[in-house]
């Protein structure tokens, strides 16, 4: 019998998963769900099985390339190495470090992925990213409220009356607590699903509201203000834990539950139906990242915070406002991984407009940009801005393990290794508190090596070896250093496979907050202007009605079921192509069937694909999948803003408005 060993999945997800993993003739044979997880118990979804696919691919980049006047080809290590770490040199030389970008995601969940920043750190600081396109608005807000962003255990949902999902897609994003909720279901906890698509998680749910997408923010307004007017407030929770209530109310005094009723097309009775529901503790909240991809992004987290604060669901069992948990994260000593200590020039833009920032930066212009576990051009919003920013750049390098359309635009590719082929722990600061090991169990293919290696190989050339002359066994080390009093070391983790890190399992159960106020902050000391606001999308019939005549319709663009962004449509048995989803009212207004090609468009450019029908979506919503590259009919992103959310830190991915109409065939 071919060996089997314990893993872990790697991909940016709530999951978080351990693996058992099937190893043959030196190669990644078959990857399973690890019975023995504590929380993900032997499941795993599709795109964990394909990375055993992932791994051994013939699209897999197999050697260093460089781009000459005929295209790409092959180079030697060293002198990719060599000529990158020149380059380095002379811009660090003639313009300064902050000359360089680092552009990134975090495509990569491995503790040692944060190895770049010790790298940029050391050459003396470049311009970074900050925010986040991913949950940027929501983790700013959560800090705002509660002073930070923590989550629930998941096993605590057996302790809820009632689970209400706002936006969090979680058959298809998040499927063990989507198996966590078909159990506590059995066990007669209610279930509701808020969402303009009536999603698979919805069919479970024993009520499903339908939204105007990006108006939560206003529904839970209108629910406070029925909890309010009902008197079903929690008012010890409200006296003795929170400041700012005042300023609420006389919020929600200034707006009519029939406007809230209005602007967010929910029926006025729902709206105070929730209210009961909200009062008939303990209520979880699960909050979904999708629905802060506003402009109004911020208040709506916020709002659903004071929701779940008046309604006295914050710090007791069963309740929550479960957005994050980034007490996970903080389990780890990034300190001493990333040495920001030896940064000496900063400059940073918002990862949403680092297009713009490199268009416009001047003292000193981007000159290079060095993409690590990322694919902007397919992930960042608004494409053709993010195509002309990245062409304009004197020099791109791309670290990856498959030519991406960001890939295509470099000017050296350097292939990495991938899971299996490193030794790195895993983890995800968005559901779950076990940390999982991974081994290394297969040689890298090709001459592919790990990003570790790149970066300590480019450290040598520039002069800082000897902080990167350290094993990865090493860095592992520091990294969990912080965790070593817990009994936490990366030996134990070697046997035990996976371990529960130190976090509270209810959060703020003491009510003490993380705010300057330690109190729950209604309006936010941490901010000049800290009032919550009953603020709108951008993209809307309310507040940009001439926009709305020309583009009638909201285009949503969530995440796909069977790849992690643009991680595996390659690998599909049959070619992936632009799905358009449109509710039944804009079917019936563009007299649009099944299979018919279209054409959206808005002023910012265009994508073609093929209808399919949604049953019981909010009208006027429509869908197209985020992370299709170009090959397989482009990155919906080609229609996405850029702008920034309300608190400067999110994106506005969904707060987009468009037309559609059929492509005529001959
Ligand atoms: N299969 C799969 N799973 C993934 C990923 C993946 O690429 N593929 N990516 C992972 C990552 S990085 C993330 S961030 C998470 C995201 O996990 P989710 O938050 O679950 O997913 P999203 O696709 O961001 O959001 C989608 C849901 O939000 C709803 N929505 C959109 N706008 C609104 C709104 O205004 N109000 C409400 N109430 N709902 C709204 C959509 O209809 C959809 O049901 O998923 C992770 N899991
Ligand atoms: N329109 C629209 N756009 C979206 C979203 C949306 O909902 N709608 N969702 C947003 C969200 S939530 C997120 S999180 C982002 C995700 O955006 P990204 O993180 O950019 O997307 P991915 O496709 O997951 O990964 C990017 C690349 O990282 C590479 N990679 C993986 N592992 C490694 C590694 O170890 N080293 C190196 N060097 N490279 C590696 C992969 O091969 C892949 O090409 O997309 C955002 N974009
Ligand atoms: S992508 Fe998410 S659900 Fe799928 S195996 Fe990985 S961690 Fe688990
Ligand atoms: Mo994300």
């Amino acid at each position: 019998m071919a060996p089997v060993h314990h893993s872990a999945c790697p991909l940016n997800c709530w999951d978080s998963c351990g693996f058992v993993v099937t190893v043959e003739a030196g190669k990644v044979a078959k990857v399973e769900g690890n019975p023995d997880h504590p929380v993900t118990q032997g499941k795993i979804c599709g795109r964990g099985r394909m990375l055993e696919k992932r791994a051994n691919s013939p699209e897999r980049l197999l050697h260093p390339l460089k781009k000459e006047a005929d295209g790409f080809h092959p180079i030697p290590w060293g002198q990719a190495l060599d000529e990158i770490a020149e380059r380095l040199s002379y811009y660090k030389k003639t313009y300064g470090t902050t000359s360089i970008l680092h552009s990134h995601d975090y495509a990569n969940s491995g503790l040692l992925s944060n190895l770049d920043s010790r790298f940029f750190n050391l050459y003396g600081g470049v311009t970074e990213l900050t925010g986040s396109i991913c949950w940027g608005s929501g983790i700013e807000a959560q800090s705002w409220d509660f002073g930070d962003a923590y989550s629930h255990a998941p096993e605590d949902l057996a302790n809820s009356r009632h689970v209400v999902i706002w936006g969090r897609n979680a058959a298809r994003t998040n499927m063990h607590l989507y198996q966590k909720l078909q159990s506590v279901k059995k066990n007669g906890t209610k279930i509701y699903v808020i969402d303009p698509i009536f999603n698979a998680t919805a069919k479970l749910a024993d009520e499903y509201i339908s939204i105007k997408p990006g108006f939560d923010g206003l529904l839970a307004a209108g629910v406070m203000k029925e909890m309010l007017r009902l008197g079903l407030q929690d008012q010890g929770f409200l006296t003795d834990h929170t400041v700012g209530f005042d300023d609420l109310k006389a919020l929600l005094d200034g707006v009519s539950l029939q406007y809230i009723s209005e602007v967010t097309e929910v029926p006025a009775e729902t709206i105070t139906h929730l209210a009961h529901v909200y009062a008939d503790r303990p209520v979880s909240s699960i909050i979904g990242l999708g629905m802060q991809r506003y402009r109004n992004g911020g208040n709506t987290i916020r709002l659903i915070d004071a929701l779940v604060a008046v309604s006295g669901n914050i710090g007791i069992p069963g309740g929550g406002a479960n957005y994050a948990n980034r007490q996970v994260g903080q389990s780890f000593n990034y300190g001493v991984l990333g040495m920001p200590s030896q940064k000496k020039s900063y400059r940073s833009f918002t990862m949403m407009q680092q297009a713009e920032g490199i268009l416009s930066a001047i003292d000193p212009e981007i000159k290079m940009a060095i993409v690590t576990c990322g694919n902007p051009l397919t992930q960042i919003p608004d494409t053709n801005k993010a195509k002309a920013a990245f062409s304009a750049l004197e020099t791109v390098v791309v670290i990856d393990q498959y030519i991406t359309d960001t890939a295509l635009l470099a000017d050296y590719v350097l292939p990495s290794a991938a899971v299996f082929e490193v030794e790195d722990v895993y983890y995800s600061s968005m559901y779950h508190h076990y940390v999982n090991h991974g081994p290394k169990l297969v040689e890298p293919p090709g001459e592919a090596k790990p990003d570790s290696w790149i970066w300590a190989q480019l450290a040598k050339r520039l002069g800082f070896g000897e902080e990167f002359s350290h094993s990865r066994e090493e860095f592992l080390e520091m990294g969990l250093s912080s965790l070593e009093e817990k009994g936490i070391t990366l030996e134990k983790l070697r046997t035990e496979k996976f371990m529960e890190l130190p976090v509270d399992k209810i959060p703020w159960s003491d009510r003490s907050f993380k705010t300057p106020s330690s109190k729950f902050e209604f309006t936010s000391s941490k901010t000049a202007d800290g009032a919550i606001k009953l603020s709108l999308p951008d993209e809307t019939k309310w507040t940009n009605p001439e926009l709305a005549r020309k583009y009638p319709y909201s285009l949503l663009s969530i995440h796909p079921l069977r790849s992690n962004h643009s991680q595996h449509y390659q690998l599909f048995s049959q070619t992936p192509y632009v799905k358009v989803e449109i509710a039944e009212s804009v079917a019936r207004e563009k007299d649009l069937r099944n299979g018919e090609q279209v054409r959206v468009w808005n002023d910012r450019g265009e994508i073609k694909g093929y209808i399919s029908v949604l049953k019981n979506a909010h009208p006027g919503t429509i869908n197209i999948d985020e992370g299709l590259s170009a090959r397989f009919g482009g990155s919906v992103n080609q229609l996405t803003s850029s702008r920034v959310s309300d608190n400067g830190l999110g994106s506005t991915l969904y707060d987009c408005l468009v037309d559609i109409e059929k492509v005529e065939t001959e």
